[in-house]
């Protein structure tokens, strides 16, 4: 189920109905591969994720899963451009370690922390993480989570794009989470969206129907 690392973009496309169901195909282009079968609206509605023929999930619904004690997260650029992290959510264990790999394009994987000059969206007293940045396919930056909460995460180049991901850790109570807060009122609409859509599926995997 994880090892998913060293896909290529077509064997990504081969398995992008495979893909949804693990949640590696979670923005809209991903299984985008010019075998005609594809909307040509496909690739025009950046987050909207409700393009008939892109893939069958509807927006935002990826399943997450149980906490494992170590998961992997595909950092890519789709074939239109399309940056992010997939899964969107991750979910580990206390004391597990997310893994990404670099799958495509430069990118970074770095915490909502006051350290990185960021509002602080992942849980109070937490060391912060910044992978730097990414670029030799198949690149790999991994992070250790010892304590339970809702971290939300950027790629530095790419966060006004909408690439933001958050890893779940353990089974923390949604109400005591900084990241899942309303989205910090001086980010950009995009940004704010993201976080919301990312809020919405973080609180349904913790079992809150939150608002
Ligand atoms: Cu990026």
């Amino acid at each position: 189920m994880t090892n998913r690392s060293h896909y290529t973009r077509r064997q990504i496309v081969q398995l992008s109905s495979a893909a949804a169901a693990v949640g590696l195909a979670g923005c809209s282009g991903v299984s985008t591969g010019g075998d005609g079968a594809e909307s040509e609206t496909a690739d025009t509605s950046g987050d909207d994720h409700d393009e008939e023929g892109g893939h069958d999930e509807e927006g935002g619904h990826e399943t997450v899963g149980e906490p494992t004690a170590t998961a992997e997260v595909g950092v890519n650029t789709t074939d239109d451009g399309e940056a992010h992290f997939g899964p969107h959510v991750t979910r580990v264990e206390a004391d597990g370690t997310v893994t990404w790999v670099l799958e495509s394009g430069s990118h970074t994987a770095t915490a909502y922390h006051p350290d990185n000059d960021q509002p602080q969206l992942v849980p109070d007293g937490t060391e912060p993480w910044d992978s730097g940045m990414l670029s030799e396919e198949g690149e790999t930056f991994e992070h250790t989570f010892e304590t339970e909460g809702v971290y939300h995460y950027y790629c530095a180049p790419h966060e006004t794009g909408g690439m933001i991901g958050s890893v779940i850790v353990g089974e923390p109570d949604a109400h005591e989470q900084p990241a899942l807060d309303d989205p910090p009122e001086d980010k950009p609409h995009a940004v704010r969206e993201k976080i919301t859509e990312l809020n919405q599926m973080c609180n349904e995997a913790l079992g809150q129907g939150h608002d």
